[in-house]
């Protein structure tokens, strides 16, 4: 995957940073599910306000009224937030975010039964937040003593979840927020958007820092995927050896079948990253969607069924993106000690099963010329080579139109049985009583 040929920076005359001109590695673009696992000291409180149906938050307040559980060290400083007040109720007006570090008991955490979860609901690349921006380490990091072997877990995290990612042979991928670290910051907290390019460390004295950090994960893990968060500091965008340009270099020569993501702040980037976004069409580069299974990737103790996906909206989440061209790097939010939250689980073991029936319609599949139809009962397509997938996104309805360039072909269910179809043209697909109950009922035709 190694390509020597550099890319360079546009603008930047003889002293722009090169950077690689990497590939997004075909393993990554057939792997289309992966987890993010959210889970730091935020996991302690696990808590964000709940907007709730039709509650509409003015811009202004949207930071006080964050719905992100992992950005509680922010919102916890904003004094008068929905969080500020339970915080002074529930810890007392004297204990800071990072006193929660010592009362973090992850005596729950058994890795290889964690990734066992995740792989049997389909994940085939794993990526825990190494260190979110509250700047608390899940690792045993030489940089700080603010970390998870020193307080509070006293283990390491982040070599437990490697061990059995491999051990389940799962690729292994690391969060990391590059410019955002309060624990080394001083700044007001951030109530805006503006605030949120305002208040961050740009220095070159915390690039080295971050650089730091990044090295140690990657000679210690050799991390498959670099998921880097709300860029990188600018003081490290040039061509010193704590810049990305550098980074990246040592990265690739360490896993030349690596791949990073596109939220670095330079003009290289590997996979494109969208947050709760819904994409209307196919993108042609290889892109990735992320959400939590509600609306925040930190557990939030206050969300409920309501507004959690269900196992069928996960599963047909998943089709569409795939149809898209995406990967869907779905966030399971642990509680502090290490368990998963029924109700995420029990959506994640539906994905599980449906995938476990329905898979090759799914991995290592790329799109058709069309994502799906924009009138009928929705549907999306994935292929295998030249044999197309039609997933029925409502099999309830008993009956699924056929695209016209697939009427000559051979067609099966995926319980291998035969399509009947129906209609004066014959391009209509009787769904058979036994997939109707299914999220998605999908025919291959080749
Ligand atoms: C965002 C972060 O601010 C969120 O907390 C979360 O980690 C998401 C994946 O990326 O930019």
């Amino acid at each position: 995957m190694m390509n020597f040929e550099k890319r360079t920076g546009p603008d930047f005359g003889a002293d722009a940073p090169v950077y690689p001109a990497q590939d997004v590695p075909e393993w990554y673009r057939d792997a289309k599910l992966g987890f993010f696992v959210h889970w730091g000291l935020y996991s302690v409180p696990a808590w964000a306000v709940q907007h709730g149906e039709g509650v509409n938050i003015p811009t202004e307040d949207a930071y006080a009224w964050h719905q992100y559980a992992e950005w509680y060290g922010n919102t916890v400083r904003i004094a008068g937030s929905p969080t500020w007040e339970r915080h002074q109720q529930l810890f007392g007006p004297g204990t800071s975010y990072e006193d929660l570090a010592d009362q973090w008991d992850a005596s729950a955490f058994d890795a290889d039964a964690f990734v066992g979860e995740l792989v049997g609901a389909g994940a085939k690349y794993i990526v825990p937040t190494t260190k979110h921006h509250e700047g608390f380490c899940l690792w045993d990091t030489a940089t700080t003593g603010f970390n998870a072997a020193a307080r509070g877990p006293r283990r390491d995290l982040i070599a437990e979840f490697h061990d059995a990612t491999r051990r389940a042979g799962a690729k292994f991928g690391v969060y990391y927020s590059g410019a955002l670290d309060w624990h080394v910051s001083d700044f007001p907290p951030i109530e805006s958007d503006t605030d949120l390019f305002r208040f961050r460390r740009n220095d070159e004295h915390f690039a080295r820092y971050s650089a730091a950090q990044l090295d140690e994960l990657v000679s210690r893990f050799s991390p498959d995927i670099l998921w880097n968060d709300i860029e990188w500091p600018d003081g490290g965008k040039g061509r010193d050896e704590y810049a990305v340009a550098a980074l990246m270099e040592r990265y690739f020569a360490a896993v030349p079948d690596g791949v990073v993501n596109d939220r670095w702040g330079v003009p290289y980037h590997g996979f494109l990253t969208r947050e709760y976004t819904d994409i209307p069409e196919i993108i042609s580069q290889p892109w990735e969607s992320t959400r939590g299974l509600g609306f925040s990737f930190g557990f939030n103790q206050a969300e409920d069924e309501r507004h959690s996906l269900s196992g069928a909206a996960l599963i047909r989440l998943l089709v569409d993106v795939v149809a898209k061209n995406g990967n869907l790097l779905i966030n399971v939010g642990p509680a502090a000690d290490g368990s998963i939250p029924e109700l995420q689980r029990r959506a994640m073991r539906e994905l599980g099963a449906w995938l476990e029936a329905n898979g090759d319609a799914i991995y290592g599949t790329r799109p058709w010329i069309r994502m799906g139809e924009r009138t009928g009962a929705p549907r999306r397509y994935t292929t295998t080579g030249a044999t197309v997938h039609v997933h029925a996104l409502d099999p309830s309805t008993g009956t699924l139109e056929l695209p016209e360039e697939l009427l000559g072909s051979d067609l099966r269910w995926t319980d291998g049985s035969m399509v009947e179809r129906q209609g004066h043209d014959q391009t209509v697909a009787v769904i058979p009583a036994g997939l109707r109950e299914e999220a998605v009922a999908v025919l291959s035709a080749g």
